[in-house]
């Protein structure tokens, strides 16, 4: 095997700007060909409906049905699903589900409710908080095929208290992923269908004769969905478009090297593009993270989606300090950081963008992912400077609530009314004063 390519960089470099820049370049550059295909299949299905999607599944999934109803998976065959798998399976899913949901619970209590108050002059104030009515979780069925992505997506919806939710996931040549079908079952999803692509998302946004329309879309996909999930925004909501994985680590040199070359694995073997990057001011620990690298990668099933990740986006980064490393971890705002240090929170207070922060040398990224309890949909390339995790809130909205005192319109009214003619609009102005008593 040839020696890895793995980019090492210092901040002391006279070049350390421009190979940064380098380093942080990503782009999903919108393909045309792709584009043009989601603007054709929405408006397809939009039209046709069933038929539209009953085509669509047949000449690309490979799945041949009378009708849609045919590709609903029922509660039972997800139950069935559920009870196939191995026990050791079983309990996994569900204490991850468990801990998912007693994570959510405790951020509905904290961020979800509806609050009121009255001002003095008797009105009243209020932000009332309402679930969604309906959503739909897109699930990929290829490579990227995520029992606990189904957790991370549906256990929060139901949290939230969506009324009903609606899964589609692929099935290519017709197989079943049955650790799917099994955490749709522990995670609460209403209805299921096989059904995949821009077909699916389109089936969910504009509704079908079989498949009901929603009022979000959340979940990750291929280019196709990814495209039809932002064409299908304003008409429904969606969470957020992903990007590819990212992983940042930085390290005091006390945690084992092997700990954190594996930490750099787990997020550079689900794609080429993710990205991985190790940040310290020990130029030795360097060295030690870069022979661990070295030495576990021909062990791991993925070296070559590793390899290719860690060669073409990955990069070890000699600081001049901790506090520096903090710094260009706030500029790169990671999806996951992780701070490998005997004092994490020395340095958590010095960071400020990433969608998830991984405190100490136990807390591996990998436990995120799957059953610590917060969410793993993350924003990714950056839009942690701007974006959360996929929470309740995603699955509520938010309306006001006004109830004016008579004495309150009193005030009120004459701030309304003069606002409204210098606005030039009458019928403004006139409710408003109507309400005023006069003397
Ligand atoms: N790390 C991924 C989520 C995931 N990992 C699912 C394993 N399975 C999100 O960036
Ligand atoms: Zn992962």
């Amino acid at each position: 095997m040839s020696a890895l390519n793995l980019r090492q960089l210092a901040t002391t470099a006279a070049d350390f700007e421009t190979e940064f820049a380098r380093l942080r370049h990503w782009s999903a550059d919108a393909d045309a060909a792709i584009e043009q295909r989601v603007a054709e299949i929405l408006a397809d299905v939009q039209k046709r409906g069933d038929a539209a999607v009953l085509e669509y599944t047949a000449r690309f999934d490979g799945v041949q049905a009378a009708s849609v109803a045919e590709l609903e998976l029922t509660r039972e065959e997800l139950k069935a699903a559920f009870e196939a798998i191995t026990p050791a399976q079983r309990s996994a899913l569900q204490a991850a589900a468990a801990r998912v949901r007693s994570y959510h619970e405790r951020q509905l209590q904290a961020s979800g409710r509806s609050w009121q108050y009255r001002d003095e002059d008797g009105t009243l104030l209020g932000q009332k908080v309402t679930p969604l009515d309906r959503v739909g979780i897109y699930v990929p069925g290829g490579k990227a095929a995520y029992p606990s992505s189904v957790l991370m997506n549906a256990i929060p919806a139901h949290v939230a208290g969506v009324g009903e939710i609606i899964m589609v996931v692929p099935t290519p040549r017709g197989e079943k992923n049955p650790l799917v079908l099994a955490a749709a079952y522990v995670a609460g999803v209403h209805r299921a269908f096989t059904v995949g692509g821009a077909q699916a998302v389109a089936a969910l946004a504009y509704g079908t004769a079989t498949i009901p329309g929603v009022d979000k879309v959340t979940g990750p996909g291929n280019a196709y969905v990814a495209s039809a999930k932002r064409r299908v925004f304003g008409q429904v909501g969606i969470d957020m478009i992903a990007g590819p994985s990212e992983i940042l680590v930085l390290a005091d040199g006390t945690t084992p090297a092997d700990w954190v070359a594996m930490d750099l694995f787990s997020q550079a073997e689900h794609d080429e593009l993710a990205q991985s990057i190790l940040l310290c001011p020990d130029a030795a620990y360097l060295a030690q993270v870069r022979a661990a690298i070295e030495r576990l990668l021909p062990e791991m099933p993925r070296q070559a989606v590793i390899r290719a990740s860690l060669e073409g986006r990955g990069a070890l980064i000699h600081t001049r300090s901790m506090e520096e490393a903090c710094e260009i971890s706030n500029r790169i705002a990671p999806e996951h950081l992780e701070v490998s240090s005997a004092d994490p929170h020395r340095w958590e207070p010095l960071l400020r963008h990433a969608g998830a922060i991984f405190l100490g040398a136990f807390t591996s990224e990998s436990l995120g992912d799957y059953c610590a309890g917060p969410n793993h949909v993350l924003p990714t390339s950056g839009t942690a400077r701007f974006s959360s995790p996929l929470g309740t809130y995603d699955f509520q909205k938010r309306s006001s609530l006004i109830e004016v005192s008579e004495q309150g319109a009193q005030v009120l009214g004459v701030i309304a009314a003069e606002l409204a003619y210098g606005e030039g609009l009458q019928g403004h102005a006139r409710a408003a004063e109507m309400r005023l008593i006069k003397r």
